[in-house]
């Protein structure tokens, strides 16, 4: 029996390990601060639920969220695209290369899919679910409601940008959502954490930490 107030993950539950890629651990093009701190606390956590995906950034080269391919930019400025405001990233997670390869060090043999995203040229996705222009879905809230997942538990990096989007997509489609703080981390520009968190607790999305998912 769970202790009052743990979570003991059930069949309906599903585990989302986002974007843990060489890229984004310390050394790598768009390094998360922190970011290989979340990898023991996934490792453990992915054992206690018995359906875990995993999303891979999946660019192509010239991608239109890299600072390199807008002359005169910068990472970490921001230009006007036809869908918004896009922050400019340094090249990272190039289609093929190591920087893209989801980390070695996970341990989830049991993890049942692999969702890439902003893969299109001129479109990026933080979110797992709906690319950046808000309207081209990447199927997966069709594949989670189609295995019958009603709770949608978070992990990964970074928390204020692949995280906070993919949770709040989650929760607006419908399933009761969850960020597992501790198992995230954040890149922090310009305020984007604080933002990501307001917005997540806003939205009714549940941050809860990794001590709180019962283990047996
Ligand atoms: C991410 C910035 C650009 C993330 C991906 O995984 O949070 N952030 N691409
Ligand atoms: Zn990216």
């Amino acid at each position: 029996m769970a202790e009052a107030g743990m979570i003991q993950p059930t069949d309906g539950d599903v585990l989302i390990v986002t974007d843990v890629q060489y890229d984004f651990l310390p050394g790598g093009a768009l390094a998360v601060p922190g970011g290989n701190e979340v990898i023991e606390p996934i490792n453990r956590l992915a054992k206690a639920f018995r359906h875990v995906l995993l999303t891979q950034d999946w660019h192509p080269k010239g991608h239109t969220s890299f600072a390199s391919s807008h002359p005169g930019k910068k990472p970490f400025d921001t230009a006007e695209l036809t869908y918004g405001t896009q922050i400019l990233w340094p090249d990272h997670c190039v289609q093929d290369t190591p920087g893209a390869e989801i980390s070695r060090d996970l341990h989830i043999p049991h993890a049942q899919l692999v969702i890439r995203k902003g893969f299109d040229p001129a479109i990026d996705s933080y979110s797992a679910f709906l690319e950046a222009d808000r309207r081209t879905t990447t199927g997966l809230a069709g594949y989670l409601r189609e295995r019958g997942f009603s709770r949608f538990f978070c992990t990964g990096l970074a928390t204020d940008f692949c995280v906070a989007w993919t949770a709040l997509d989650a929760k607006a489609a419908g399933f009761d959502t969850y960020v597992i703080e501790d198992a995230c981390r954040a890149i922090d520009t310009n305020g984007s954490l604080e933002r990501a968190l307001q917005d997540l607790k806003s939205a009714g999305v549940h941050i809860i930490q990794s001590r709180h998912i019962a283990r047996e």
